[in-house]
């Protein structure tokens, strides 16, 4: 079995590792990061829109959860009021900025508006609300992990804005790790490739066939692959600093570079 396959309910957690706030944990890599954090000692604030969802995982994995926040991180006030009555021991000691997301795949002179404020808003300005009331509480010591792409180091036909988006967080990961330095809160990125979560569906506003289309023909990474990077970098010791993770299928070569049978 392995350590993520443990049954919270039952199996209470042996180290404590401090407190981890999980953005988008109601699906993909947000919710296999808070399983894999959970049987790894951790004591979660989930966060998404979707409160269903975060009821489920909180029913799963029991007394690892602190807290589940149900806010849009585009909503900047909604963000200040979930955020602000943290108390002190709930302050995260890791903070994964993973809520994000890609609508539409259409080229630069037919995008749409809509799609291009929701992918801006929520993987820009809604990655800076989070940090921005989070930090001045964290403690040195802490550790931020935002969740870039290769869509932020390689542009690709179609994906110009969220290309756009994720290059600004590869850009802020840099700046926040400088800003942070004297505060002692370490700023990482982990950038994965191609991964089958319900990411292209909501690419595809719910065409199933066009989402699955993405992942024919090659083996994507699984969102368990993307938490482990996650959890590799969350419980280094103090004085390891992972900065940047690039993590892709090993069918991936680039952004554009697929070996498919
Ligand atoms: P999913 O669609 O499975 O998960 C996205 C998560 O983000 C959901 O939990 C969703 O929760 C949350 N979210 C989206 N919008 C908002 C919002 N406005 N407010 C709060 N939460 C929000 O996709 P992934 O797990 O694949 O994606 C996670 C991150 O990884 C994203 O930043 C994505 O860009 C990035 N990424 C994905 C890759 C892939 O191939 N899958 C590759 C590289 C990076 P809810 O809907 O409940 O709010
Ligand atoms: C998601 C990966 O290549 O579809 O960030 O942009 S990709």
């Amino acid at each position: 079995m392995y350590l993520w396959q443990i049954d919270m309910k039952k199996d209470k957690p042996q180290n404590g590792r401090g407190v981890m706030l999980i953005t988008g944990a109601t699906s993909g890599f947000g919710s296999a990061t808070a399983r894999m954090a959970a049987s790894q000692g951790f004591q979660l604030l989930l966060t998404g829109r979707r409160s269903d969802r975060l009821e489920a995982l909180r029913e799963e994995l029991g007394h690892a959860v602190l807290k589940t926040l149900s806010f849009d991180v585009c909503d900047l006030k909604a963000t200040q009021q979930a955020l602000s009555n943290l108390s002190s021991d709930e302050v995260p000691d890791v903070l994964v900025n993973n809520a994000g997301l890609a609508v539409g795949k259409e080229p630069i002179d037919k995008g749409i508006y809509e799609d291009w404020n929701r992918m801006i808003d929520t993987n820009v300005k809604g990655l800076l609300h989070v940090t921005r009331e989070l930090t001045p509480k964290m403690k040195s010591g802490a550790r931020i992990i935002n969740i870039g792409s290769i869509a932020g180091r390689q542009a690709y036909p179609g994906g110009a804005v969220y290309n756009a988006s994720k290059f600004a967080v590869h850009g802020l990961t840099q700046a926040m790790r400088m800003d942070l330095l004297p505060r002692g809160i370490q700023v990482a990125q982990v950038a994965p490739g191609a991964a089958e979560t319900e990411f292209s569906s909501v690419r595809f506003k719910g065409d199933e066939s066009l989402a699955k289309d993405v992942y024919k023909g090659f083996e994507p990474l699984q969102a368990v692959d993307v938490a482990d990077a996650v959890l590799y970098i969350a419980t280094r010791p103090a004085h390891v600093s992972i900065q940047d993770l690039l993590i892709m299928p090993a069918a991936q070569a680039s952004a554009y570079h697929y070996q498919k049978t």
